[in-house]
């Protein structure tokens, strides 16, 4: 269905078409997660679009300021949570909600409540966009377990517990990159058609890189065991030294690490013994995707997604990307613990 010049593909795999073929491996499989995704697909579709207007319409940073005909504009970010907000409980599939821009949990209208908890940050980032730097959508979803009314206590689960996790980066194309457990799979915005069409099957990250990633302004604050890994990445004892790349917006540093390899990092500093990054809808939907596609994510002593939460919206240091860079850290952190 997409233009390509005269040729029409008439039979291209949009991702509504992925997901329902990959529903149909599960008999009993009620089509509420295909729902649930596509839910997800019309709000990434409508924030790309306002990511893209941004621009044109003074949708920036700036909040309060009115457009044309008046309106009060909104911020991108908060534009982005209302969509994910509303697209998700429309869709009568979800019973809560986590977001990064809501203090607390997000209980959905008992009449429009299924059986999904959505963990998102409905545009990470976003303090890049006045400098049209790539940004991102995350979000991570699980199953609520048992019966009862939903509580937050259904939402503190660890990272093993996902059902489907994904992000959509909004670069150069919008991209969702996607896994419901089986794989990872890649789908780009075809906006002539209003289509996420399956361009990256089975990505898979490479088992090692050249590539270290983390924010090198704050050296002076790392804890030792990353200034000892860091180093032997720039001055290793033989062969080249590691190329460095930082972003500094998560989803576009994450992507270039599954489809290039390496590592990227959020470690703990002294100024933030926890790091930065937000475990439920940054780390574990990251540490998720990292492993369906065979790499690896730890916060240097505990794999990301066995951490138990404490609370919504707790931080987690995280060193994730290609298996070997991130077992070399592991190990940097095993001979400091002893
Ligand atoms: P720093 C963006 O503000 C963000 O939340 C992530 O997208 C990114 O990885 C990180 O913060 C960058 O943080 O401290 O390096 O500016």
């Amino acid at each position: 269905m997409t233009s390509t010049g005269s040729a029409i593909d008439t039979d291209c795999i949009t991702l509504t078409r992925f997901v329902l073929e990959s529903q149909r491996q599960f008999p009993k499989a009620t089509g509420d997660l295909t729902q649930l995704i596509n839910a997800i697909l019309t709000a990434i579709k409508a924030i790309s679009s306002a990511v893209r207007k941004a621009g044109i319409h003074h949708l920036y940073g700036i909040s309060g300021t009115a457009n044309a005909t008046g309106d009060q504009v909104k911020k991108l970010d908060v534009l982005s949570n209302d969509l994910f907000v509303n697209m998700l409980k429309s869709s009568y599939t979800t019973c809560l909600l986590v977001s990064e821009e809501n203090e607390t949990v997000i209980e959905v209208e008992t009449d429009k409540q299924g059986k999904y908890i959505v963990c998102f940050d409905p545009l990470d980032g976003s303090s890049n966009i006045d400098c049209l730097v790539s940004i991102g959508s995350i979000f991570g979803i699980y199953r609520k377990n048992g019966d009862g009314p939903p509580t937050v206590k259904d939402v503190l689960k660890p990272g093993t517990e996902i059902v489907a996790a994904g992000y959509a980066l909004y670069g150069s194309a919008t991209m969702v990159v996607l896994s419901t457990g089986n794989g990872v799979n890649g789908f780009m915005y075809d906006p002539a058609i209003g289509e996420f069409l399956l361009t990256e099957k089975n990505i898979k990250c490479k088992p090692r890189g050249k590539i270290y990633s983390l924010n090198e302004g704050y050296e002076k604050f790392w804890d030792e065991p990353t200034r000892e890994y860091v180093k032997s990445k720039k001055f290793p004892e033989s062969g080249k030294p590691y190329g460095g790349r930082y972003i500094g917006s998560m989803v576009a540093d994450v992507h270039r690490t599954l489809v290039y390899g390496g590592i990227f990092m959020y470690p703990s500093t002294t100024e933030a013994p926890k790091g930065k990054l937000r475990l439920l809808y940054e780390c574990n939907p990251m540490a998720f995707i990292m492993e369906q596609a065979g790499g690896l994510a730890t916060n240097g002593r505990q794999r990301i997604l066995e951490i138990q939460p404490k609370e919504i919206h707790e931080r987690s240091p995280i060193y994730l990307g290609s298996k070997d860079d991130v077992q070399d850290v592991i190990k940097i952190f095993e001979k400091h613990a002893k």
